[in-house]
């Protein structure tokens, strides 16, 4: 089996219909737990790969971009031995994941050289979640990640129980954007949050993803980029919501656009009943906030490494297999009940600023640059909160939420109908959203912030005491 083929693997095997495609490489590619125990070594290392149709310098996790699949169950005991290779400090979190933030720590550094092994259970009651591991490692976040280090990280759970959904096939499509050109970051990249113009989807410039005729297929999406929003597009082919980044929403939800900042996941569910043949998954330029840069400095932001110009690609390719479904398979009708949470005992604010170009005033939140030895904000285990964020720049920042999960209320003052189970919430430019948290089971120091990794490098964190 050629490289080739066995990325191919990464990107469609979830599915039992095609462990016979790749063999014996699936076991190395996915670690499944077994009797409770999810137990496996990443180590995270450069190494030079073909990356599209050129060579380049990236990270990985045990040489796979992206890393492995991991997958557990609700109640599963983890244990994983980070092996660090690289030629700097780095350290793992577990995006997605609800668990106590004394294990999922951002402040652990694993050297080089040294090897760090991260144990926890996940909570018997866990959402089912399409969640993704990759470095948190202050100041080389953006770094890191924009390299390559990320992989997903599937929980299963109660969605997993529903009939319509057992029956269906599965693929994961881990989205990341390469600089192939080998040139230096501009200092406008970092500001901007450093974008490639290479789109790989687990790995790939446009696998290919099977879906059996009449059949069912659940298609989990990560966004793994370190900056690139998405604005995703299945043409020619109806699509449904099924799940957000803390796991099923109420209902299947027919989908148009679907929108992934850094940092989120969905799940979605497509019923293989239009003409077989091959459907697109796009993705549509989006511009998330660039007008603004371009007015100040004209044309030569083409020539900077690490901004580049939204354009349509062509990501994945949705393709028709004959089945043996003489009957279509149905959607499920209901998924599992999203309810609100109680009122809030105390609201606060949180305002996202910077300066971008010159006289730049650094990446605050609420006139604040990180600091490691500052908490920022102290809130009671079991308390309700709505939280007001306000972006008061002119470009997108997506707000990202540690350990708990949140429900969006309320976006420029209405009302969100959607109700769902979130951890990442991106802003436009002066956009201003309210979400409510209730911070369950764990105390202990986390963090919130801007998940353009650039921008919570250069300082749009703050740290969350929950006691
Ligand atoms: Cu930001």
């Amino acid at each position: 089996m050629d490289r080739r083929q066995f990325l191919r693997c990464v990107a469609v095997a979830v599915g039992a219909p095609l462990v016979y495609q790749c063999g014996v490489h699936r076991s190395t590619d996915r670690f499944v737990s077994q009797d409770g125990l999810l137990e496996l070594s990443l180590t995270a290392q450069a190494q030079t790969q073909t990356v599209g149709d050129s060579s380049a310098e990236v990270l990985t996790y045990n040489r796979q971009l992206p890393g492995p699949i991991l997958e557990a169950q609700a109640g599963d005991t983890v244990r994983i031995t980070l092996n660090n290779q690289l030629e700097t400090p780095t350290n793992l979190h577990y995006h997605g994941l609800h668990i106590s933030p004394q294990v999922d720590d951002v402040f652990q550094q694993v050297l080089p050289g040294e090897r760090y092994t991260y144990e926890f259970q996940i909570p018997s009651g866990h959402p089912a979640v399409t969640a993704w591991y990759h470095p948190h490692y202050h100041l080389d976040v953006a770094r890191q990640v924009f390299g390559g280090l990320a992989g997903p990280f599937i929980i299963r759970g109660e969605l997993d129980t529903i009939p319509e959904l057992q029956q269906a096939e599965e693929a994961l499509l881990l989205l990341q954007d390469f600089d192939a050109s080998g040139q230096q970051l501009h200092a406008l990249g970092k500001k901007w949050g450093r974008e490639g113009s290479l789109l790989l989807a687990s790995g790939q410039p446009k696998p290919t993803v099977a879906i059996s005729q009449n059949g069912l297929l659940r298609l989990r999406l990560i966004n793994g980029s370190a900056s690139r929003i998405y604005q995703l597009q299945l043409q020619d082919h109806p699509w449904f919501l099924i799940a957000t980044d803390r796991g099923a929403i109420s209902a299947p939800t027919p989908l148009d656009t679907l929108r992934l900042s850094p940092g989120e996941r969905a799940e979605v569910m497509i019923p293989g009943q239009q003409e077989p043949g091959d459907y697109r998954l796009v993705n549509l330029p989006y511009n998330r906030g660039m007008g603004s840069m371009l007015a100040s400095l004209g044309e030569t932001v083409e020539q900077m490494a690490g901004v580049v110009q939204p354009t349509h690609t062509t990501l994945a390719i949705l393709r028709y297999q004959k089945s043996s479904h003489s009957q279509p398979l149905p959607l499920p009708k209901e998924l599992i009940a999203v309810k609100p949470l109680l009122a809030p005992m105390t609201t606060r604010q949180f305002v996202l600023n910077h300066g971008i170009g010159g006289g730049s005033t650094g990446f605050i939140i609420n006139d604040k640059s990180f600091d490691m030895n500052r908490i920022d904000t102290r809130v009671k285990l079991g308390h309700v909160e709505d939280w007001r964020i306000v972006n008061k720049a002119s470009i997108d920042h997506p707000f990202h939420l540690h350990t708990n999960r949140f429900q969006v209320l309320e976006r420029n003052g209405q009302p969100v109908s959607l109700l769902a189970w979130k951890d990442t919430v991106s802003l436009k430019g002066y956009e201003t959203v309210t979400l409510r948290v209730r911070f369950e089971d764990f105390v202990g120091r986390t963090v919130y912030h801007c998940h353009i990794l650039d921008h919570e490098d250069q300082g749009m964190m703050g740290i969350l005491e929950i006691s």
